[in-house]
């Protein structure tokens, strides 16, 4: 009889905590720092929260301004939903999809990003949208700037769950050079000062297998707009 857990390889066992999810915070200059496994002890309850939002408002593939089917699929809940159309993004509402409101945000949500919010020393955090990007092995976020909120003073608040990726973290201008910052399931990017309008992507993922989500990446990001 072979046994699940057993080693026939002649192998040593792998440690165990090669795949544990270390915690370390990482400052990322003025405004910005990574709290490491941050979410890991909210992880089951924002999930099935997050289950709720996307039976309300599916997950979709945006087209660009210039006409580009986005590869990271997209939804929001909260006050305001991120959308991108052809005559541009911008913050509604309502989901174009449905004409709905876009599902109110999950107690659990909020009370993760204030938490998050206040260990980087943002005490008053209040976020009016949480934009929900589900990334799918080879979707990638082309390097960008978040400045569509119209409360730039406030930081963002960013959740990474299931498998890991590379985090592209530049300057304000364009031709900044930029780190390469890899993040796992359960860290949390706490962005704001000087930082805010710094350019940033994810590298297009590499397939792999999460526990919990499997073969996907998940990223909730908290901001303030209007
Ligand atoms: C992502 N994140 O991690 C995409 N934006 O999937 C973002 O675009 C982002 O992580 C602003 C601040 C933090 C972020
Ligand atoms: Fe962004």
């Amino acid at each position: 009889m072979i046994s699940k857990t057993g080693n026939s390889s002649g192998l040593s066992p792998l440690p165990m905590d090669l795949f544990a999810e270390e915690k370390r915070d990482i400052p990322l200059g003025d405004g910005a720092i990574v709290l490491g496994g941050f979410a890991c002890p909210y992880e089951t309850k924002i999930l099935s929260a997050l289950e709720n939002v996307i039976a309300l408002a599916p997950l979709r593939h945006m087209t660009t301004p210039a006409g580009y089917r986005m590869s990271v699929a997209m939804t929001s809940c909260g006050q305001f939903g991120w959308v991108a159309e052809r005559t541009g993004y911008r913050y509604d509402a309502h989901d174009p999809e449905s004409g709905k409101p876009w599902p109110s945000m999950p107690e659990v949500f909020m009370a993760l990003a204030q938490s998050a919010a206040k260990k980087a020393g943002y005490n008053v955090f209040r976020p009016t949208a949480c934009l929900i990007n589900r990334y799918e092995p080879s979707a990638k976020l082309s390097l960008h700037q978040d400045k569509d909120e119209l409360d730039l003073t406030v930081p963002i608040v960013s959740v990474s769950l299931g498998l890991p990726a590379i985090f592209l973290f530049g300057g304000v201008k364009r031709s900044d050079s930029i780190r390469k910052i890899p993040l796992v399931n359960g860290d949390i990017v706490v962005w704001g000062g000087a930082s805010r309008l710094a350019y940033h992507g994810i590298l297009p993922l590499r397939p792999g297998s999460h526990p919990l989500l499997g073969n996907q990446r998940i990223n909730l990001t908290f901001r303030k707009t209007n």
